[in-house]
């Protein structure tokens, strides 16, 4: 499958990091800047617990149900390629994605369970290679002092760390871009827009694929 061709094309930013790293507020925000800017943009995020597949992930999480560590990891994965005709038809529509979470966190949640990073890359491939990846960093001092991490799965400290160094593997010179979350939302948000301000205005040439 081919992605298609076009200059006018809609760009796919994804943002990565550990839970709790501000994300979802960050994404919110540039959505919404960018909407403003006039760009025809749309926020989307992964797991979308709203598929079946997202159904089985959702009680993954909320413990109330037990996988095989193969089995979720690839329910994750089929997750985001139910998507990609979707997202594909909006990229090439001219349709900006910003993305919270991608195929980084398929990786680093599942290797820093102690699985084989390279399998665990291999589902993953083939889906849409992201026009810029902004990973969130979060200190320890500063993720202390948010609120307390929920019930859900993942949500413990130890792993979290274990997740970030994983990701801290992953990182791509050529499309990634670390933005600390140490500041206020706003200042977070500036250094966000900084960064993808020029990538939405400018020609990335056709949609290419992960890995
Ligand atoms: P969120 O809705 O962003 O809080 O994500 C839910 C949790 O699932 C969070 O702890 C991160 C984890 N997660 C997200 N994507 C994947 C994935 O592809 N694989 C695994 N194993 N975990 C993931
Ligand atoms: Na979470
Ligand atoms: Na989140």
């Amino acid at each position: 499958m081919t992605y298609g061709k076009t200059s006018s094309r809609g760009k796919l930013i994804v943002f990565e990091g550990c839970d709790r790293s501000g994300k979802s507020t960050q994404c919110a925000m540039l959505t919404e800047r960018l909407r403003k800017d006039g760009h025809k943009v749309e926020q989307l995020k992964f797991p979308d617990r709203t598929t079946s597949i997202g159904h089985m992930i959702n009680n993954y999480l909320a413990n109330k149900e037990e996988q095989r560590d193969e089995v979720i990891h690839l329910l994750f994965s089929a997750n985001r390629w139910e998507s990609m005709q979707k997202m594909s038809n909006l990229l090439l529509g001219g349709t900006t994605l910003v993305v919270d979470r991608y195929a980084y966190s398929g990786i680093a949640y599942s290797a820093a369970k102690g699985m084989d990073l390279q399998w665990c890359r291999q589902p993953d491939v083939g889906l849409i290679k992201p026009d810029k990846v902004i990973f969130m960093t979060l200190s320890a001092d500063r993720a202390s002092e948010r609120a307390a991490f929920g019930e859900e799965r993942y949500e413990k400290k130890e792993f979290q760390a274990k997740v970030e160094k994983i990701f801290e593997q992953l990182f791509e010179k050529s499309y990634w871009q670390n933005v600390s979350g140490d500041g206020t939302v706003e200042e977070v948000h500036n250094d966000v827009y900084g960064v993808v301000s020029q990538i939405v205005s400018s020609d990335c040439g056709p949609l290419e694929k992960l890995w």
